[in-house]
This record gives structure tokens, C-alpha cells and sequence, in this order.
């Protein structure tokens, strides 16, 4: 089948605590495309007692999200679904992500968009819009909420 595409801004990036996920040949492939960030901006939090970041599916609150685009097969996209819990704890919707890095700066007077898939949530309490928002996640950054791996749980 054609490879889609999946736009991650929490854990799953590069250097962030799940991205060997998105490594491993035994789960599928996934090849990295590009940076991007979303063209309608969402509040993105860290909440629960696991520091987990959850994009709110609440677009036009908070910031346009930065992430890293992939293309994966059909076999990572079910791995990923199982590894997020999905539709259960993050709902996997579509976004529209502008390209960004090589090429994209430079004498492109458009700016290079696509069609992605993302891990959001759709349903949560209410007092997580509340939240405060971010617009890079890195697990280890200046909020303090330093996220807890599932294998310490
Ligand atoms: N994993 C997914 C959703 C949030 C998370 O931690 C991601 O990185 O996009």
C-alpha cells in the first residue's frame, strides 16, 4: 500500500523518549520526511500523573505545534495506533502540516504543505484547555514535567 503520512510533536521525536519506536524495522517502516508544524494551532499540554503530552483537538487555541513529519507503511501505522492506544487514549486525525527546513526557506515563495495524520485527543477534562500551552515539546525542557516512560508505570 502507499506510505502515509504521520506528523509526531510529542515522544515520538528524535531524541525524545519513544522514538525508537518509529526505529524499529520489527514494527514497520517509517522514514523521516521533514519539520513541520501545523497550519491551525491547537493547545498543546503536558497533563496526567504521567507527564504525557496530549494534543487538544481544539484548533485556532494555543500555538501552531512543531514536529517531525514520516512516511510509514501500513504495518508502522497499526503498530503506532496499538502503541498510542488509539482510539482509546489519543484519536488519530488529520492535519495539515507546513513543510519546513531544507528547501523550504530558501526562494520558495509557498510554503509546502501536507496532508498528515496525528495523535490527538478529542475527549478530556476540562480543566486541561487550562493548561499551559506549549509549541515544541521536549520532554526534558524548562516546564519541568519530566515525562514517565510506560515501563515505569
Ligand atoms: N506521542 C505522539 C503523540 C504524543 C506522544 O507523546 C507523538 O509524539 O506525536
Amino acid at each position: 500500500m502507499a506510505c502515509v503520512f504521520v506528523f509526531v510533536y510529542g515522544t515520538l521525536k528524535r531524541g525524545q523518549p519513544n522514538h525508537a519506536v518509529l526505529q524499529d524495522s520489527a514494527h514497520g517502516c517509517a522514514s523521516f520526511h521533514s519539520c513541520g508544524r501545523t497550519l491551525e494551532p491547537f493547545p498543546l499540554v503536558i497533563a496526567g500523573q504521567h507527564n504525557v503530552p496530549y494534543l487538544l483537538h481544539l484548533p485556532g487555541k494555543g500555538y501552531r505545534v512543531r514536529g517531525e513529519v514520516y512516511a510509514v507503511d501500513e504495518k508502522m501505522l497499526r503498530y503506532l495506533d496499538d502503541f498510542e492506544d488509539c482510539p482509546t487514549m489519543y484519536q488519530r486525525t488529520p492535519a495539515t502540516i507546513v513543510l519546513e527546513g531544507e528547501g523550504q526557506e530558501a526562494g520558495c515563495p509557498q510554503e509546502a504543505t501536507l496532508q498528515c495524520f496525528l495523535y490527538s485527543k478529542a475527549t478530556y477534562p476540562p480543566e486541561w484547555v487550562h493548561l499551559p500551552y506549549h509549541d515544541n515539546y521536549d520532554s526534558k525542557g524548562a516546564h519541568g514535567l519530566r515525562y514517565n516512560p510506560r515501563e515505569n508505570r
